[in-house]
């Protein structure tokens, strides 16, 4: 049976049964158009919480969060970028040697969606070859403005191997699930499964909560 438990900030999660199996760490960048909700699907899955009135980012942030899956510790190390185009030649820094991406669009705008699906061919062409993506229909609890197709972006996900959940940062629906999912499909060995020592993952230090990227730059 699958017994998760989630501890936040770099914490790692206690099992019940107290026993320590296998830990792994993982570098997960979001990606997508600006206002879609990035930043509000990592303080929900991080914090609990949600924000009417979230604020744009600027830069990226980092964040982590930690998942216990039966015997294995799922340590994210969170880079939520910022989906304004001026920010875009940064993004690279962010994805390059991640082993998750979570695309992000928002379920009421179409654009969003055409622009997410930019994001994947950029990941699949310089991404690392073996990148866990999923693709994330945001604002679910929206459903009355839809302007996605639910079995659009479902046979869009299919056709290019992605994860795929329509979710809400508002109400938490396939918040944990899609992170939960990532950490299943992830490779648990301890070569691939370590973004610190990865080679193109960045040396990071534990993180505290949310910092900005330039405050926590760590070359
Ligand atoms: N109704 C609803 N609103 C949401 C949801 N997720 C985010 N929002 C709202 O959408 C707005 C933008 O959310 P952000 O999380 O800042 O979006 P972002 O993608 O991080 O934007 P950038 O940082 O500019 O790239 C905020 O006002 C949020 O409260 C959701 O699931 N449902
Ligand atoms: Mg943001």
């Amino acid at each position: 049976m699958l017994n998760i438990v989630m501890a936040n900030r770099g914490t790692v999660a206690q099992r019940p049964n107290g026993t320590q199996g296998k830990i792994c760490q993982f570098k997960l960048v979001l990606l997508g158009e600006s206002a879609v909700g990035k930043s509000s699907l990592v303080l929900r899955f991080v914090k609990g919480q949600f924000h009417e009135y979230q604020e744009s980012t600027i830069g990226a942030a980092f964040l982590t969060q930690t998942v216990c899956l039966d015997d294995t510790t799922v340590k994210f190390e969170i880079w939520d970028t910022a989906g304004q185009e001026r920010y875009h030649s940064l993004a690279p820094m962010y994805y390059r040697g991640a082993q998750a991406a979570i695309v992000v669009y928002d379920i009421q705008n179409q654009d969003t969606f055409v622009r997410a699906t930019t994001w994947v061919k950029e990941l699949q062409r310089q991404a690392s070859p073996s990148i866990v993506i999923a693709l994330a229909g945001n604002k679910a609890d929206l459903a009355n403005k839809r302007m996605v197709d639910y079995d659009e972006a479902q046979a869009y996900a299919d056709e290019n191997g992605l994860l795929f959940m329509e979710t809400s940062a508002k109400t938490a629906m396939n918040v944990n699930d899609i992170f939960l999912a990532i950490a299943k499909k992830l490779p648990k060995n301890e070569q691939t499964g370590n973004a610190s020592t990865s080679g193109q993952g960045r040396r990071l230090v534990e993180s505290e909560g949310q910092k900005t990227a330039a405050s926590n730059c760590c070359k």
